[in-house]
C-alpha cells in the first residue's frame, strides 16, 4: 500500500494509478523496469528498488486488483523523498572536478608562459619568437623593430624646460622668449591655458589654477612678468602666448596644481629600524619586480609614471617588458602590472643622476591604495625641523632580508655642507642627506628607487632612494637623488615619451 502511495503521490496521482491498473502484467513490468531504470541512473544503488519493487508486485500476475505484500515478506518503502535529488550530488561532483582541472590548467598555462616569455620574445607582427639575447638589439629583428620598442632608452636634457611651478603655493614661471624666468599675471588667464601647461609638464588629469597677491611672494621670484596676450592660434607652447610686462594690473599672479597628488590616509606613526606601515599611508610607493622578485621601490607621480633609481634598472635586463610593478599592496607578492616604457637619465654615472622613470602599460585607478605624489615645487626649501619620511620593502639589517610588510622610518634632513664634510666631494648636487649622526634608522639594500618624502600641505618627492656607506651606520647617512635638480629632466620624460 505504501508503495501504491509512493506511486501515487510521486509519479502520477489519479492518473497514473488508472494507467497502472488497467495494464497488463508485461506492460506494468516494462513500465516499472523503465522506473526503476531512472532511479537507478539518478540514484545509484539498484538493491532499494529492485527489493521495493518485487515486495510490492502481485504474485498472481492476471490479477488487476490491489497490490498486496508478501505474506512473509515486509514491503520495502520506497524512499518518501524524490530520489532525482541525488542528481544534483554528481552533478556538483562532475562539475568541482571540472573546475579543479580548469584550475591547475591555468597555474599550468601560466608556469608555461612565464617560462617561454623568460627565454623568448614574441614578435606580435611577424608572429614568431626570437631568443632574449637577440632584443634589444643582439640583431633578428621582429618585423618593424618590434623588439626595439620595448628597450630600456636613455634621456639628456640639453635645453630649458621652458615651465615651472616654484614656492610652496606651485606659482607658474614661463621662460619667456626673452630669456628670462616670468610670472604670469593672473588677468586674462582662462582653463584651457592651465590645461595647456599641465599637459605641457606631463599631466593630463585634475588641472586647477588659483591666484597669489603678488605682494606675498618672496623677491627673488619676482624677476619678470609677462601676460597673456589675445589667442595665437599658432602657439606650440604657453610663452607663444605671453607678452613681457613690467607689473600685473589685476596684482595677482597664477599657481596651478596639475594633479590630485599627496594625499593619503592622515598620519600615524624595514628600512632599519623602522616600524610596520600600510599602504595608504603611502600610496604612491610601488615595489619593482624581475621574475616576481622585488628588486626596488619606486614613487607613482601620475597615474602611469613611475620615478625609481637609475641604478636599480641599469646591469638588469634591457627589456621593458621583464618589469612588473605591483601597487596598492602592503605586502610583497610576485604579482604586478606591466611596463611598457622606461627612460633612465642620460648622464646616470658613479651614483650620480641616479633616477629613472617606468610608464605603467595602462595607468593605475586612483583611489585610498594607489595615487601619485606630488613632484615639489622648484627650488623647495625643506625646513630642517620637520621630518623626512622613507619607505619600502628593504632590508631590515645591513645583511638582512627584504620585509614583506611595508617598513616606514622618519630621517632628518642633513644639510649640503654636513653631507659634505661626511662624504666628501661625491656628494653632487644631484644628491641629497638624510638620516641621524649616531645612524640606528637608514634605508637600505631593496629601498632603492623608492620614495623620500616631505609633508606640506600635501606630500612632496624630495629624494628617491640611491646610495649609502652600509646601512644605518654612524656618520654615515643615507644618500638621495635630489629630486629638486631633476625636475626638468622628469618632465622633460614624461612630456617627449609617446
Ligand atoms: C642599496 O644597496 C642601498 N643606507 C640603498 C640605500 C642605502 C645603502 C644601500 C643607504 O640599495
Amino acid at each position: 500500500m505504501d508503495t501504491f502511495y509512493t506511486y501515487f503521490s510521486e509519479k502520477k496521482g489519479w492518473a497514473g494509478l488508472r494507467e497502472l491498473m488497467g495494464t497488463t502484467f508485461s506492460e506494468r513490468r516494462q513500465k516499472q523496469t523503465a522506473i526503476r531504470n531512472f532511479d537507478i541512473i539518478c540514484t545509484g544503488p539498484e538493491i532499494d528498488t529492485e527489493a521495493a519493487l518485487e515486495s510490492t508486485s502481485p504474485l498472481n500476475p492476471s490479477s488487476t486488483g490491489r497490490a498486496r505484500p508478501g505474506r512473509h515478506r515486509k514491503p520495502m518503502p520506497l524512499s518518501s523523498k524524490p530520489r532525482r535529488r541525488c542528481s544534483g550530488r554528481w552533478v556538483a561532483v562532475i562539475v568541482l572536478v571540472m573546475l579543479t582541472l580548469l584550475v591547475l590548467l591555468a597555474i599550468g598555462a601560466y608556469f608555461l608562459k612565464t617560462l617561454i616569455d623568460s627565454k623568448f620574445f614574441f614578435c606580435k607582427t611577424s608572429f614568431k619568437f626570437i631568443s632574449r639575447s637577440l632584443a634589444c638589439d643582439g640583431k633578428e629583428d621582429c618585423a618593424n623593430r618590434e623588439d626595439e620598442l620595448m628597450c630600456v632608452t636613455n634621456m639628456t636634457v640639453n635645453s630649458t624646460f621652458p615651465v615651472r611651478l616654484v614656492t610652496n603655493s606651485s606659482v607658474l614661471q614661463v621662460y619667456t622668449r626673452s630669456g628670462s624666468w616670468r610670472l604670469v599675471c593672473g588677468e586674462g588667464w582662462q582653463i584651457q591655458h592651465t590645461q595647456q601647461v599641465c599637459q605641457q609638464l606631463g599631466y593630463s588629469s585634475n588641472p586647477s589654477s588659483s591666484m597669489v597677491a603678488v605682494n606675498s611672494l618672496p623677491s627673488s621670484i619676482k624677476t619678470g612678468f609677462s601676460a597673456v596676450t589675445p589667442s595665437n592660434s599658432t602657439a606650440s607652447g604657453i610663452s607663444d602666448l605671453l607678452t613681457d610686462s613690467s607689473s600685473c594690473a589685476s596684482g595677482s599672479v597664477v599657481a596651478l596644481s596639475c594633479s590630485d597628488c599627496g594625499q593619503a590616509l592622515g598620519s600615524q606613526d624595514r628600512i632599519v629600524g623602522g616600524t610596520d606601515t600600510t599602504i595608504e599611508h603611502w600610496p604612491w610607493q610601488v615595489s619593482l619586480k624581475i621574475d616576481g622578485q622585488h628588486t626596488c621601490g619606486g614613487s607613482l607621480v601620475t597615474p602611469r609614471w613611475l620615478v625609481t633609481a637609475a641604478h636599480c634598472v641599469a646591469g638588469t635586463s634591457n627589456e621593458v617588458d621583464l618589469w612588473v610593478v605591483q601597487t596598492g599592496k602592503t605586502s610583497l607578492s610576485p604579482w604586478g602590472v606591466s611596463v611598457d616604457r622606461v627612460v633612465v637619465h642620460g648622464k646616470y654615472a658613479k651614483n650620480d643622476y641616479d633616477i629613472a622613470m617606468m610608464r605603467l602599460a595602462s595607468p593605475i585607478k586612483v583611489q585610498a591604495a594607489t595615487r601619485p605624489v606630488c613632484l615639489p615645487p622648484s627650488g623647495l626649501q625643506i625646513n630642517s625641523s620637520e621630518p623626512l619620511w622613507v619607505t619600502g620593502w628593504g632590508y631590515t639589517a645591513e645583511k638582512g632580508t627584504v620585509s614583506t610588510i611595508l617598513q616606514k622610518a622618519d630621517v632628518p634632513f642633513i644639510d649640503r655642507a654636513t653631507c659634505l664634510k661626511l662624504y666628501g666631494s661625491i656628494i653632487s648636487p644631484r644628491m641629497l642627506c638624510a638620516g641621524y649622526p649616531e645612524g640606528k634608522v637608514d634605508a637600505c639594500q631593496g629601498d632603492s628607487g623608492g620614495p623620500l618624502v616631505y609633508k606640506m600641505q600635501r606630500w612632496q618627492l624630495v629624494g628617491i632612494v640611491s646610495w649609502g656607506v652600509g646601512c644605518a651606520r654612524k656618520n654615515r647617512p643615507g644618500v638621495y637623488s635630489n629630486v629638486d635638480e631633476l625636475l626638468e629632466w622628469i618632465y622633460t620624460v614624461m612630456e617627449k615619451t609617446s
